[in-house]
Formats: structure tokens, C-alpha cells, sequence
């Protein structure tokens, strides 16, 4: 599809997700893509083309093309992980590197007795069927308790005592659990000494790191010593809403005599300015020697390996394709970008952001001039932050391009629309690979075709190769490898753990006569499952029970020998000091962090709803909100499908005193407004949610009213805003905001409204 309006000369951006659509042919729409780089290259330079897609634009198809092109801009965030994307720098790079090791198998969480969530909801957001995990711990005789603003189905389900929270203050609440345990120390004998002596760093002054640049420790933090501020559990109250008697309680859930499972969910660390979080939950772990024993764990747990920590006992290939790099370095944070894209400047702080410490570079201020912003894939301008922004910025360039499988926010603000297969219509994948999370440990799918690709759609990968082509690329550069020899690579490439729980096999076995039905050249291989099985089950499923090989207990061999078993950070040692990570995020720049966990104020947090903080004022935006992954969609995924809108209506959810307060009736519609945008939703009210509390549901269709600017979708991403902060993290959570019975038009159901569908030239 071309917008109606869009020219290469004259691109009328300003009716950039307004205007009409007409159909065009393939050729003629490759042909637009290719001259609108071609001309971005010649008059700007490669760096004014902006790659977007999900949480970092490399890695696509692409991305390969136009790095043989000379490169491109990228973006990137912290997404899912927040603040515990950098959990490796206080574990080390074997354990945190991946970030669902730090906590022990599922079979070992049915030994803990009590079971400490914070941010977690595998019931609604950990796909396949986590909570299983959970409710086995249950059966086996754990007590749950949560911390959290929402009383969610998960900790319902496991009849979890709540702690209500309020959103973005859980670094005040475990610092005053830690100061707690060290105040009942002495009567209760909460505290691992030991662990802490041998393991850790940081935790004193007689334990201090050698690289450390200040004489700051934890225990002196925590007991005022330091800022003449002690961390007790009535500082906490005022700033998290728990009242001090519940804190000096978890801090004697949390003792050592417990067998304790302290397991968080990320949905804490996507919150402005809390760098430290994940290093403080470690911390209390440590405290309480939760750590390296069967039945004590401590750390992040989430996604499809919820409650079941663990190298990956199943490996997907690698297909054997090439990286292209990127010649170009620009990489550009989301809380930056549109920003970037309108005014010219922003802040580089190295490339391609995720796994190592080294990507971490001083701030550099950098001009910048964007022209065209391509979206292989991903939905960026509706997953995040900063929508209104976003649009303006989209307004601004001269070509917006978009792989779409559906009408989505990012393809109705393009100019040109690539329509793109889903996974039922690709010929072949995998779900995993080096990410653990993206199965788990103990399985790996193979999904296959199950229809050919409907109407015209083409593959990511056809697409970036005829535009490679018309661009005057190599085709072979392009496209070394067929499709065949891929899947060959990719299969026998692929392992098993064996059961002995030790030994690497091949995990498919390939006769000759597959490899010659892929198309591919390659020896025959003896693994444990034939190809043909493989491909019907459609899953490769490693048989688990207790007892069995696969058990995992973190950091056990560690916390038995730290100095032959020493972790992969500079002590060696849990790094409750860390200095790499102070410094790896002073250098960018955005915000100051203490070597050691301490409070910091989050932007748009809980004290940025009052005006005046010593006398208690409200301000203008007096409520927090968070934004909840919903059973409705999977992000963006699937908002426009009938059967879903049916199923789940999508409200705001409001505490129902808060309501009655401001007059409003379950089904009303009411105006929630932040200083980056305003929305409407039919309100929704419960007891499950703390008062000052707003939940709005994750990746609603952005659904904007031209004339008075207001959203009418509940887009999450409308409300929230970009705040440059720490090592770049997104505030999902971090959220201020107003909440009032909305006096035009009510709205009506979700279900009747009309599916999102393409404008069409003289419709
Ligand atoms: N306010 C708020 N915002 C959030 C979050 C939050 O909690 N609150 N959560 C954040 C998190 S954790 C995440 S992971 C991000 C997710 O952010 P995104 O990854 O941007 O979200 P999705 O909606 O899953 O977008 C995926 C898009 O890719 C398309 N797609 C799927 N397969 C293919 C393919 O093979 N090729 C191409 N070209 N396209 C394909 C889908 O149609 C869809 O449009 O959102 C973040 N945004
Ligand atoms: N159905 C569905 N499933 C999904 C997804 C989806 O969009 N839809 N997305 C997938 C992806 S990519 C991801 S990353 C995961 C994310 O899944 P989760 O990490 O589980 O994310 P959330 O649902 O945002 O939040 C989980 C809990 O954290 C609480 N919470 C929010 N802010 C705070 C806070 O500041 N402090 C505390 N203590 N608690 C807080 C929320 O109230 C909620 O109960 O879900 C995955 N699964
Ligand atoms: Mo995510």
C-alpha cells in the first residue's frame, strides 16, 4: 500500500495516519523503498535512516541489507528487562548473563517453604503453563506472599498474603527489610553472616571490594550512617504505603532459618531511575543466605521460564548466516529517539546494547538528521514510550516505511506498507536459541507452515532482498544460503543435554534423504529424535522428574567454594558494591548511581504526585498508574481480533474507592490525563488494586481524535512518557497521571466498535 498523499518530493507528512491508502504493485513499491534510501544516502548520509524494531533494530533481515548498504541508525531499549537487563554486573556473566539462572529449577521450588513474589503474574504473562510450577510449590506445603499494587489472578490462584505496595517504591520497602533484619538480628538470628563474609562484597567497610573508589558501604547506608538518614521501616511506610509493622514481618519471612524463594518478576525494574533494584533484591537474598542451597533462591524469574531456573537443557542451531555489521555506530534510546528525530541531537552511549558491560560507553552529545524511519518489524510507535511524541516525529520525515502483518500503529502512520507472513504462512522456525526465555530450558517448538502466505504477502527475507537488489547490492552477499540449507544448519547444529545430566548430543538425527528433500548439502547426523518426528510433534520436549539429572540450584557451587568457584565479576564475589556498575552508568551520563543500593528518586514515581512533599499537597497528575501485560494480546498482537475484544474487555482498572471519591460508576467513561497525553477508557472497579492506583492494560491500538488530540483507545504508551534516565531504561511503570469522569461522548463496548481497517482511495 502507498499513502495516497506521499510522493517521494512532497511527502505531506502532516497526514501521516489520517490519510487514505491506494493499493500498489509490489515492484512499484520496492522500487519507492529503494530510491527513497538511494536518495537518503546520497543528500544525508546513511546515518539518516532510522532502523526501528523491537528491543534492538539489529538482527533483522533488514538489517543485513542495509549494512551492505552502508549502514543505518539503530534504536534501542531496555524493554522487558528494565533494570535487570544489567543484573550481570553484581552476579557475573555465566549467572546474571542470563537472566533467568539466578533462581533453581521448578522441581527445587516445591523444597522452599515460603515463597516471597514481587512483580510477578505468571497466570496472565508467562506463556505456556508456568504457574504450574507455582501450584506444585503450593501442594507441597509453601505459604506465598506478594508484593505488589495489584492483587493479581497468580496470587489469588495461590492464596498469596498481600503486600500493597504502591508502584516504582520497592527499593524504599527492601531497604528498610534490610534495616529490619539487622535490627532483629541479634533476637532472631535472621542474618547469613557467613554467606555474607564469604560471598559477598560490599556488605561493610571490612569487606570492601578492591576496586572500589569511595569507602561507601551497605550497612552503614542502611543504619544512617551515611547520609544521616536511617532506613527504617517508618521512612519506608511514608514513601511505599506498607505499614512497619508488615515490613519488620517480611524482614523475618526473609530470615535464614526460612527456606526462602525470593522471586521477582521485571515488571519492578521497568520504572525510571531504579538502576540499583535488582542489585538491592540481591542484596536481601544474600542477607538472608538464600542463595546456592536447595530450597533458598533469590532473583528474576519470568517469562516462559517462570519458576524454573537453568542453563537450557535443549540448544536451537545456528543456521549459519553471516552477520552483516553495521558500519554506521549511531544507536539511539528509546527515551531519546523521537526527541532525536525532531530537534537533531541526542545522547550516543555505545552500540548495540544488551549483553556486556564493554557496550556501556561514556555519553557523547551527537547532531543527528533523520529522513527516513524503517520498520522491519516490531511496533515500536505503540509499544513505546511517548506515542504523541512518536507521531510528531513519524509527521516529520520524508519516508516512513513498515513490514506489516496487520493494520498496526506502526503501518498506519508509514507512507509505504509492506505486507509481510505471519509464522502460520513461513515455511519454517524455531522458538529459543540463545535466549533461554524464549522457551524453556526443557523444550524447543519447530513450527512448520500451515497455510501458504495469504493474498500477495512476502517473507521479511524475500523483501530485503529485492530491495538489496534494486539497491545494487551483491546478490550472493545477500543471500548466501538457501532456506534449505538453513534449516540444515540450523538442525544439526542443534543439542541435547543427555540424561546423565552432563553430556552434549546431537539432538536431531538427519538421514540423507532429508537433507536432499531441504535442498541442502550436509553429512547425515545421529541424533536422539529423527527429523520427521521432530517436525510432527512440532516440539522438542525433554522428559523431566524429580529426582532426575537436570536439577539446577544457582550459584551452588559458588556459595560452596567461592574461591575455586569464583564469579565472573571483578571480586569474584556477589557484588552488593559494584563499582563497574556505578561507573558503567555514570559515564552515559543520564543519571548518578551509588556503588551500593540506595534510594534515588524516580522520575514520574510516587512523590512527583504531590506538588508540595512536606505538607502532603496533591499536584496535578495525584495518581500512579502501571500498565499490565493483558490476556487480550500479546503486546500489540491481536487488539483488532473480534473474539479477543469479546473475551476481554479492555478498561481501566481503578481502585473502587478511589472511584466513589471522584464519582465514578463501573462502565463510566472517564479522562486520564499525564503530561504526555490524555486517553479515555470505560473504568472498571476493584478491591485489587491499591487506592492511588491506576492499571491500564498493556498495548491498546493507539486511537487518536485529530481534533482534540485524546486518545479514545486506553494506549498505554499514549500516557507514558520519556525520561532519559540511568542506563537508558523504559518507565512502563513510572507513570503520573489524573483521573476524572469524562464529560463528552461515553464510549461504548470494545466489541462493537469497528475492526481497524485501511482507508481506501474513494471509500
Ligand atoms: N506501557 C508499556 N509499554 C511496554 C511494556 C509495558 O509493560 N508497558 N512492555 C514492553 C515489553 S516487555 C516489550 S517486550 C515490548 C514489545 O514491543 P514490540 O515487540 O514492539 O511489540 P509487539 O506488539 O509484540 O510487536 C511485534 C510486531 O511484530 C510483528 N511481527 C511478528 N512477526 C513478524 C515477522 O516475522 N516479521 C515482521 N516484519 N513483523 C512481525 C507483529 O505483527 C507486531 O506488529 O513492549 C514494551 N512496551
Ligand atoms: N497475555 C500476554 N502475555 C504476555 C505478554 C502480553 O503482552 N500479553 N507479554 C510478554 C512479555 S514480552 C513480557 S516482558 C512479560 C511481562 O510480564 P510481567 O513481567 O508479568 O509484567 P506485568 O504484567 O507488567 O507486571 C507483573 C506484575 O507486576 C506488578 N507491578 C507493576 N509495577 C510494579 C512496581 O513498581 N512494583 C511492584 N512490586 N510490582 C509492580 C503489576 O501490578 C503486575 O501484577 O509478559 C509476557 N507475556
Ligand atoms: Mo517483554
Amino acid at each position: 500500500m502507498k499513502r495516497v498523499h506521499w510522493s517521494p518530493d512532497d511527502s505531506h507528512g502532516e497526514l501521516r495516519g489520517i490519510d487514505e491508502w491506494e493499493r500498489i504493485s509490489w515492484d512499484e513499491a520496492l522500487d519507492y523503498v529503494a530510491d527513497g534510501l538511494k536518495r537518503a544516502k546520497t543528500d544525508y548520509g546513511n546515518r539518516s535512516i532510522l532502523v526501528s524494531g523491537g528491543w534492538n533494530s539489529a538482527g533483522s533481515e533488514m538489517s543485513r541489507t542495509l549494512g551492505l548498504f552502508g549502514g543505518y541508525c539503530e534504536r534501542w531499549d531496555t524493554n522487558s528487562f528494565g533494570a535487570w537487563g544489567k543484573t550481570p554486573f553484581m552476579c557475573g556473566f555465566h549467572h546474571g548473563g542470563k537472566w533467568d539462572q539466578t533462581v533453581n529449577d521448578r522441581y527445587d521450588l516445591r523444597k522452599c517453604e515460603t515463597v516471597i513474589m514481587m512483580s510477578m503474574n505468571p497466570a496472565w504473562s508467562s506463556m505456556g503453563s508456568q504457574t504450574w510450577n507455582y501450584w506444585q510449590a503450593k501442594k507441597s506445603g509453601a505459604q506465598f506472599y506478594c508484593i505488589d499494587p495489584f492483587y493479581n489472578d497468580t496470587y489469588s490462584l495461590l492464596d498469596a498474603e498481600w503486600f500493597p505496595i504502591r508502584p516504582a517504591t520497592d527499593t524504599a520497602l527492601l531497604l528498610a527489610v534490610a534495616y529490619a533484619m539487622l535490627e532483629q538480628d541479634e533476637e532472631m538470628d535472621l542474618i547469613d553472616w557467613d554467606f555474607l563474609d564469604r560471598c559477598t562484597v560490599g556488605f561493610d567497610a571490612k569487606h570492601m571490594p578492591s576496586d572500589a573508589t569511595s569507602k561507601m558501604n551497605f550497612r552503614d547506608y542502611i543504619e544512617g550512617k551515611t547520609d544521616g538518614e536511617p532506613k527504617t521501616p517508618e521512612w519506608a511506610e511514608q514513601i511505599c504505603g506498607i505499614a512497619a509493622d508488615k515490613i519488620y514481618e517480611l524482614a523475618r519471612l526473609m530470615g535464614k532459618s526460612n527456606k526462602v524463594a525470593f522471586m521477582c518478576g521485571m515488571a519492578s525494574g521497568r520504572v525510571h531511575n531504579v538502576q540499583n533494584l535488582p542489585q538491592l533484591v540481591m542484596t536481601i537474598g544474600t542477607m538472608g543466605g538464600h542463595m546456592g542451597k536447595s530450597g533458598h533462591m533469590t532473583g528474576s524469574t519470568m517469562h516462559a521460564t517462570s519458576g524454573n531456573g537453568g542453563d537450557a537443557l535443549i540448544n536451537a542451531g545456528i543456521n549459519g548466516l553471516e552477520d552483516i555489521p553495521n558500519p554506521v555506530d549511531d544507536a539511539i534510546n528509546a527515551n531519546e529517539i523521537y526527541d532525536a528525530i525532531i530537534d537533531g541531537t541526542y545522547t550516543w552511549t555505545g552500540s548495540g546494547h544488551f549483553a556486556s558491560p564493554l557496550q556501556y560507553q561514556p555519553g557523547e552529545k551527537r547532531d543527528i538528521d533523520i529522513h527516513v524511519i524503517y520498520h522491519p518489524s516490531g511496533a515500536d510507535l505503540q509499544t513505546s514510550d511517548g506515542i504523541k511524541k512518536g507521531i510528531e516525529a513519524h509527521r516529520k520525515v520524508d519516508m516512513v516505511v513498515s513490514h506489516g502483518q496487520f493494520y498496526t500503529t506502526n503501518v498506519r502512520y508509514s507512507d509505504i506498507v509492506l505486507p509481510v507472513v505471519t509464522e502460520w504462512e513461513k515455511d519454517w522456525g524455531f522458538t529459543g536459541g540463545t535466549l533461554v526465555h524464549s522457551s524453556n530450558r526443557e523444550m524447543l517448538v519447530h513450527y512448520t507452515k500451515v497455510v501458504d502466505p495469504l493474498f500477495e504477502c512476502r517473507s521479511d527475507a524475500e523483501i530485503a532482498f529485492e530491495v538489496g537488489k534494486r539497491l545494487g547490492l551483491d546478490e550472493k552477499e545477500l543471500m548466501p544460503l538457501s532456506s534449505g540449507q538453513m534449516l540444515y544448519n540450523t538442525l544439526s547444529s542443534m543439542t541435547v543435554i543427555d540424561s546423565d545430566g552432563k553430556t552434549s548430543v546431537p539432538a536431531v538425527a538427519l538421514t540423507a534423504e532429508d537433507i536432499e528433500t531441504m535442498g541442502a548439502k550436509g553429512d547425515p547426523v545421529d541424533g536422539k529424535l529423527s527429523y520427521h518426528e521432530f517436525k510432527d510433534r512440532g516440539v522438542y520436549q525433554v522428559k523431566r522428574e524429580q529426582g532426575d539429572n537436570y536439577g539446577y540450584i544457582a550459584f551452588e557451587d559458588f556459595r560452596n567454594d567461592p574461591g575455586a568457584n569464583p564469579l565472573d565479576t571483578p571480586s569474584g564475589k556477589l557484588e552488593i558494591y559494584c563499582q563497574q556498575l556505578a561507573d558503567a552508568c555514570n559515564q552515559m551520563g543520564w543519571s548518578v548511581i551509588d556503588p551500593i543500593p540506595t534510594y534515588r528518586h524516580v522520575e514520574n514515581g510516587y512523590e512527583d504526585t504531590f506538588s508540595d512533599w512536606s505538607s502532603q499537597t496533591k499536584g496535578d497528575y495525584p495518581f500512579q498508574m502501571i500498565t499490565p501485560h493483558y490476556l487480550r494480546r500479546a503486546h500489540s498482537v491481536f487488539d483488532n481480533v473480534g473474539w479477543l475484544r469479546e473475551a476481554w474487555v479492555n478498561p481501566v482498572f481503578l481502585n473502587a474507592g478511589d472511584a466513589q471519591g471522584l464519582a465514578i460508576e463501573d462502565g463510566d467513561t472517564v479522562l486520564m490525563t499525564t503530561a504526555f497525553g490524555q486517553s479515555i477508557r470505560r473504568a472498571t472497579l476493584t478491591e485489587r488494586l491499591r487506592p492511588g492506583v491506576v492499571a491500564l492494560p498493556h498495548g491498546a491500538w493507539v486511537n487518536v481524535d485529530e481534533e482534540t488530540g485524546i486518545d479514545h483507545a486506553g494506549a498505554d504508551n499514549y500516557l507514558g512518557g520519556q525520561v532519559p534516565n540511568a542506563m537508558g531504561i523504559s518507565g512502563f511503570n513510572s507513570v503520573i497521571c489524573n483521573v476524572e469522569k469524562y464529560a463528552g461522548t461515553q464510549l461504548g463496548v470494545d466489541v462493537d466498535e469497528p475492526a481497524r481497517v485501511p482507508l481506501k482511495d474513494g471509500e
